[in-house]
């Protein structure tokens, strides 16, 4: 455990948050982490860093969920070593391996106190993490709230502060994805930077809830397996149904961020995370369900099983709908609330199609055989006139310059197309 407050005090928002003084009478909170076959030392570090940067009065304590790991030193060793602890840490075991989100549906049953606070299990929490997020929930108790995510190589163990400048989204596949923090969320905050962020969606695995509020608001999709989706349905749910979701920017917790898992997804990774995540499709997205759809074609086969229950909870909690959420929420979402047209961009006569060739922003959009299967040839032709594909748009700066791909500005120019029905041409409106 080291490292933990060197890098941050030239960061602005860090240094206004060592002057903020919380209340005494916070409300108390278990610490849930679920594993499968984590490592000794990381699971050691995120328990003990807990014990050491939470103030005694508010832990009540730590519950560890064990998603059936197949690790010897995680079973015997590991209750020994849990025993001569300070704080009560209760250790459950599942009886087969089920996930994640299952996992943690049990280690909030087994909470006693007045928040959740739920930790992935290679995490290191900093001085002070803990206050400001229950200070929060104190003052409003259907805000959801994250830390500042700072990461932890996962080759040299090196601590970097994670920014307060960046908050969470998704693209059109569902991946969560982080995006610069609107001007919007900065005007609204005056730019005082030690308030919290209202974020459209979480990273998913470090966040305060309160109890109750966790079970008003429908918990987890118990039907969800081992990883994936939970974040972005709990996301859309929080918004949609009436709390929000934010990031404390005075707290700080590291999160090792690996480039494999030591875990395997009985059943195939791409399987298990399409079924998440077409059941979030289904039971929150209403039409812009197609976004997904469109791009990735395949998961239209993938069984999502039962959602009725999801969808009662929906009704039941007169929740808004996904466009509500776009408009209000995620103004800025990759998404386009209105929009003509969704789909390929053909020419009929050479039966060729645009095509973003898989390249990145500032790289030139390519053409390419129709293939029909959506991906890279999925672009839409939105109520601005922009033509996105997923986060970036076409662009043109140059006459006769090449057509790029750029972050969308939303602000007309080189990113203005115009469609001539008649003729069926799409020109650039500065051309
Ligand atoms: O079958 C499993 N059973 C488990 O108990 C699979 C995993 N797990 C445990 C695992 O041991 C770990 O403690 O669940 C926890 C999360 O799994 P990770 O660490 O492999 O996930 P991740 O960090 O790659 O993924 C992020 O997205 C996930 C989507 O389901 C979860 O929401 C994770 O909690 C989440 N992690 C974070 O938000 C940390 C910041 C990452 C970013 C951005
Ligand atoms: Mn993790």
């Amino acid at each position: 455990m080291s490292g933990e407050t060197g890098k941050f005090r030239n960061n602005f928002s860090i240094y206004r948050c060592k002057t903020k003084v919380y209340q005494d009478d916070l409300p108390d909170t278990s610490v849930v982490i679920v594993f499968h076959n984590e490592a000794w030392s990381t699971l050691l570090r995120t328990i003990h860093s807990v014990l050491i940067r939470s103030p005694k009065k508010v832990l009540r304590e730590i519950i560890l969920v064990d998603d059936d790991s197949e690790r010897d030193f995680l079973k015997k060793p590991l209750e020994n070593y849990v025993k001569n602890l300070q704080v009560p840490v209760k250790i459950i075991r599942m009886e087969q391996r089920s996930g994640l989100i299952r996992a943690r549906l049990r280690g909030a049953a087994a909470s006693k106190a007045q928040v959740i606070t739920f930790l992935d299990a290679h995490c290191e929490c900093t001085v002070g993490w803990l206050e400001p997020l229950l200070a929060r929930i104190k003052e409003n108790r259907t805000a959801v709230v994250c830390p500042i995510i700072d990461v932890i190589s996962d080759d040299t163990f090196e601590y970097m502060a994670g920014s307060d400048m960046t908050y969470g989204g998704f693209n059109w596949k569902l991946n969560f994805r982080w995006y610069p923090v609107p001007q919007r969320e900065m005007d609204r905050r005056k730019g005082d930077r030690t308030i919290s962020v209202r974020t459209p969606t979480m990273a998913g695995g470090l966040f305060s809830i309160d109890k109750d509020y966790f079970e008003e608001i429908g918990t987890y999709d118990a039907g969800m397996d081992i990883w994936g989706g939970e974040n972005l349905e709990m996301s859309f749910r929080i918004w949609q149904c009436g709390g929000s979701l934010e990031i404390i920017t005075c707290s700080h917790v590291g999160h090792v961020f690996r480039k494999a898992t030591p875990y395997t997804f009985p059943g195939g990774t791409g399987h298990i995370i399409n079924k998440n995540n077409r059941r979030l499709a289904e039971v929150w997205m209403d039409d812009f369900k197609d976004f997904f759809y469109i791009i990735s074609p395949g998961v239209v086969k993938v069984d999502y099983g039962d959602v009725s229950a999801r969808r009662g909870l929906r009704e039941r909690l007169k929740c808004n709908s996904f466009s509500w959420y776009l408009e209000n929420i995620y103004p800025d979402s990759q998404i386009p609330r209105r929009y003509y047209l969704l789909g390929e961009i053909r020419n009929v006569a050479t039966n060729q199609c645009l095509d973003n060739m898989g390249r990145k922003e500032n790289e030139k959009v390519g053409i390419f055989n129709c293939h029909g299967m959506g991906g890279n040839q999925v672009f839409s032709y939105t109520a601005d006139k922009e033509i996105r594909t997923d986060d970036l748009c076409l662009d043109v700066s140059r006459l006769n310059g090449p057509v790029v791909m750029l972050k969308c500005h939303h602000m007309r120019g080189n990113q203005l197309w115009e469609y001539d029905v008649q003729v069926r041409l799409l020109l650039s409106h500065d051309l």
